[in-house]
């Protein structure tokens, strides 16, 4: 059974699985407590003869449903603090770094070139696409020029805004070679919905060939972004 798409990064798995654990708690949760509003609704239906009988509520009962899901809210919390903390708490040191800057509607990927250098005139840049390598933790380093936008790989099960006046670093570690979508999931004006690439994850003998071949054909006068 898929109900998400193949997730391709180290951390996809365990986002996943808190993903089905929320949703069997959640699913359980839903199921009962429908089931309950329709068995009252048809149990308590209207019959001749029969008076509307006026009720206060159940101070016991308000008190379990309260402290029941607030139980569980803290122990799911409690229970995603480690994947959250290794996913959002820090980015594993690589000198694999790529600057991503979002704008209506337009995602600008950023190389550092053959100086290693970024905001120099020879800086890789293309626009909505994005290439990795394999099996290597990639820094992202995520800015904003107008809006929030919100960078979001659903392969990776990677997903972080972009807010204008920050620079937020993300990481990730592709586990697969292919093409995968990048969208923008924050509405951010009318061409929201078109604000999309493409992020192709390559060997490392593939990625470095077009890696080079990008600094090959850098026009000189590409000016950095402010
Ligand atoms: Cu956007």
């Amino acid at each position: 059974m898929h109900l998400l798409p193949e997730g391709v990064s180290t951390y996809s798995g365990r986002i996943d699985l808190m993903f089905y654990v929320i949703l069997a708690v959640t699913g359980v949760a839903f199921v009962v407590t429908e089931t309950v509003l329709f068995y009252f609704a048809w149990r308590y239906r209207h019959r001749e003869g029969v008076r509307a009988h006026y009720t206060h509520g159940n101070s016991r009962i308000e008190v379990i449903w309260t402290i029941v899901p607030a139980v569980m809210l803290v122990f799911l919390g409690l229970a995603s603090r480690k994947v959250w903390d290794e996913i959002k708490g820090h980015v594993p040191p690589t000198d694999q770094e790529i600057v991503v800057l979002a704008s209506q509607f337009d995602w600008e990927v950023r190389y550092k070139g053959a100086d290693g250098q970024f905001e120099t005139a020879d800086d890789v840049v293309v626009h909505n696409e994005m290439h990795v390598p394999v099996n290597a933790p990639v820094k992202i380093r995520l800015r904003s020029k107008d809006v929030i936008h919100s960078f979001f790989v659903p392969a990776f099960r990677l997903k972080q805004d972009a807010v204008p006046g920050l620079t937020i670093d993300i990481w990730v570690q592709p586990t697969k070679t292919g093409e995968y979508e990048i969208a923008c999931a924050e509405l951010c004006g009318f061409g929201h919905g078109t604000m999309r690439g493409v992020l192709t994850v390559m060997e490392p003998e593939a990625y470095r060939k077009w890696l080079s071949e990008q600094e090959a054909g850098v026009v000189p006068a590409e000016a950095p972004a402010a």
